[in-house]
């Protein structure tokens, strides 16, 4: 039978707020929450008019703006934890240590863009780090004006929770001792928790520009200052979007 697919639209709410984490050596961490009043209820296959097999395609729509050109020989990473409300993805620094990864906190699985591709990837061990390719986003969008853009289907993370824990992570040496990144918020610790059960569109401005130019950090979380090189690192605007 011929896939195809289609969206079941809903009505939405929508709200957030912040929490401090006050844990000892941890930078302030403030968490995103993406609030709805309304329950999905399709998943997997549905009949279709003349009984047409159709796949139902929970969409995630990703795109991030930076303050230059991307860069192929750069990483740029969107890490999720499927099971939201933990801790969340958050950048490693290493501080010196050498082979140290990319990403701390929580995560099961990260897109990433590098060499002109964007890839799906399954976490299977933070410490030791352990990954696993799965594919590719189901839409993509090549680099504009160092902008990257892309599509998820929800389904292929094995999402059963009703919200999914999002950072960015753009790093040009992701598993060297010195490194220059940049993640939400200006100390990268600030996580989308973004319900997945209602159409929405939250974008930075939704957010009081939560993500903002020339926050860079390096390998130890210090702000590094921007030059021509790093510029395509610094995350400047984005917008996620939720359609089910
Ligand atoms: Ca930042
Ligand atoms: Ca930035």
């Amino acid at each position: 039978m011929p896939i195809a697919r289609f969206n079941l639209k809903r009505q939405a709410a929508f709200c957030y707020n912040r929490r401090m984490d006050t844990s000892p050596g941890v930078s302030p961490f403030t968490k995103i929450v993406v609030l709805g009043m309304f329950l999905s209820a399709a998943a997997g296959c549905a009949r279709f008019p003349e009984g047409q097999t159709v796949k139902v395609v929970k969409e995630l729509s990703i795109e991030i703006v930076f303050n230059g050109s991307i860069n192929d020989d750069f990483f740029y990473f969107m890490p999720i934890d499927i099971e939201g409300g933990g801790t969340g993805p958050t950048p490693l620094f290493p501080g010196g240590t050498p082979g140290q990864p990319w990403v701390t906190g929580s995560a099961t699985h990260y897109v990433q863009f590098h060499q002109g591709q964007y890839t799906l990837h399954r976490i299977l061990s933070l410490d030791p780090f352990q990954f696993q390719p799965i594919g590719a986003p189901i839409s993509s969008t090549p680099p504009q004006d160092g902008t990257l853009s892309f599509t998820i289907d929800l389904d292929d993370l094995g999402i059963t929770a009703d919200s999914i824990d999002i950072n960015f992570i753009a790093v040009d040496f992701p598993f060297e001792q010195t490194r220059v990144l940049d993640a939400l918020g200006p100390a990268g610790t600030q996580i989308l928790n973004v319900d997945v059960t209602i159409d929405r569109t939250i974008t930075n401005t939704d957010l009081g520009d939560l993500e903002i130019p020339d926050d860079l950090l390096d390998e130890n979380g210090n702000r590094e200052p921007t030059s021509d090189r790093t510029r395509p690192l610094d995350i400047v605007d984005w917008s996620v979007t939720v359609d089910i």
